[in-house]
């Protein structure tokens, strides 16, 4: 089998501060990634897209690609502007208007409630170090699905727990920045977790719940014992920290000590809420290599395979092999699975007659669609697959300079120009009907 069955559910994928920008508008407080700076242009989300005031031509460009949903995430700052946990009327009719134009076009959203925009007054309160703003996540996550709880059919709760973690409170590379030692970031893990397991609670009330994770087949860099070793800890941290707890009640043996100071009588029980779905944000293979330095390991792109323009390896197996070794790992515990993040960077650029040739994603796509299909022919329950992202963005620390869309965007004069990936996607789930 090569096609899709019919009722498999075709998407696109994007986050709040990657594309809303009206940073300070009706009433919006910044989050912790408006104060972080500086990114690798100087750019920040304050425009971004400008989705906020464009999203009528966004939702356009979908309808036209004949998706089924959108994945989307709320700023929790534009919704709860400040500490006393008011809700912002203003802020939540942006999200009132999205949802209405996308039921015009018979998409349904798949709507997060965090894509790592902590707003700023919480992170002045100790953010996800301190147990206090899982409570506040909760009535975040309260507000919400009063105000949209009725329109939308997927929730999730919080998108990679990992990188969240990782980046923003170990490496410092994402905001908030910090490069806390493990055990105190230990408390930042159990906190993302235990936050996830409260909004699942209130969620999974108002619709099907589904849980999101990257997953990456951790492959050591050399054959050397301690290569393999640092390979099977990383596999550890990236793949299992947030997913076992979640699918199986407990965390994996080799980080407890680390995580056990943090866990309540309780909190387990809560984390592991059972979703309805489960979503792989998925782009690359890791290798992995022993540093015997402080932060005992380091990942890079593995020899011999093409390199996008993000210098992250393109390597369609992986996604074959993290479907099935999911399904194998988790059981009966796993839901069906859903691919909530797939796609790549390349420096694609809007020639002279107005044409954007993306070639190099659409084979990316391509072979990645063909790695999802023999999964499922191998016995995985795969129900979707989301590519990020329907347009150019802010890619974070990368600022405007990682181009991840299926539709160009000129960050000067906001035009949009689809990429030939954008009819390329468009016929291919066409020809999955
Ligand atoms: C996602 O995270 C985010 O959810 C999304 O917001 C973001 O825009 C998108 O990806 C694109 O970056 O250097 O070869 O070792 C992705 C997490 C972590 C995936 C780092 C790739 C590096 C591979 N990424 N990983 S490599």
């Amino acid at each position: 089998m090569t096609g899709f069955p019919p009722d498999f559910t075709w998407g696109v994928a994007a986050s709040a501060y990657q594309v809303e920008g009206a940073a300070s508008e009706d009433g919006r407080t910044p989050s912790i990634w408006d104060s972080f700076a500086p990114t690798a242009d100087g750019s920040t989300g304050d425009v971004a897209c400008d989705h906020y005031h464009r999203f009528a031509e966004d939702v356009a460009l979908m309808a036209e690609l004949g998706i089924d949903s959108y994945r989307l995430s709320v700023s929790w700052s534009r919704v709860v502007p400040d500490a006393s946990g008011k809700p912002n009327p203003a802020g939540l009719d942006f999200y009132d208007r999205l949802l209405d134009a996308l039921a015009d076009n018979g998409i349904s959203p798949a709507v997060n409630l965090f894509h790592w925009d902590l707003p700023q007054w919480a992170q002045d309160a100790g953010g996800w170090q301190q147990r206090d703003t899982v409570a506040r996540f909760a009535e975040y996550a309260e507000v919400v699905v009063r105000r949209l709880g009725d329109r939308v059919g997927t929730w999730s709760t919080i998108n990679e727990m990992f990188e969240h973690f990782a980046l923003g409170h170990v490496t410092g590379e994402h905001a908030p920045g910090l490069s806390l030692p493990l055990d105190r970031a230990a408390a930042v893990a159990h906190n993302l977790l235990l936050a996830s397991g409260r909004a699942a609670q209130v969620l999974r009330e108002h619709g099907r719940l589904m849980g999101i994770t990257s997953y990456a087949p951790a492959r050591p860099h050399t054959d050397s014992d301690a290569d393999r070793e640092a390979a099977a800890l990383y596999d550890v941290l990236q793949n299992r920290l947030f997913t076992d707890p979640v699918l199986l009640g407990r965390y994996p043996a080799e980080v407890e000590p680390l995580v056990e100071p943090f866990i309540a009588e309780g909190d387990l029980a809560v984390i592991n809420t059972p979703p309805d779905l489960w979503g792989v944000n998925y782009y690359s293979i890791n290798s992995v290599r022993a540093t015997g330095g402080e932060v005992p390991l380091e990942v890079l792109a593995p020899e011999g395979f093409p390199r996008t323009a993000f210098g992250w390896a393109v390597a369609p197996e992986g996604l074959t092999e993290v479907l099935t070794t999911l399904h194998e790992r988790y059981a009966e515990h796993l839901p069906p699975l859903v691919i909530t993040e797939n796609g790549c960077a390349y420096d694609d650029t809007v020639d002279a007659e107005g044409r954007c040739d993306d070639l190099e994603r659409v084979v990316y796509l391509d072979e990645h669609l063909n790695a999802v299909r023999a999964a499922m022919n191998a016995g995985v329950d795969v129900r979707g697959y989301y590519v990020w992202s329907l347009l150019d963005n802010f890619e974070w620390a990368e600022g405007c300079t990682k181009r991840f869309g299926l539709v160009h965007v000129d960050f000067e004069t906001q035009r949009r120009t689809p990429k030939t990936s954008f009819g390329w996607y468009r016929d291919r789930i066409a020809a999955s009907r």
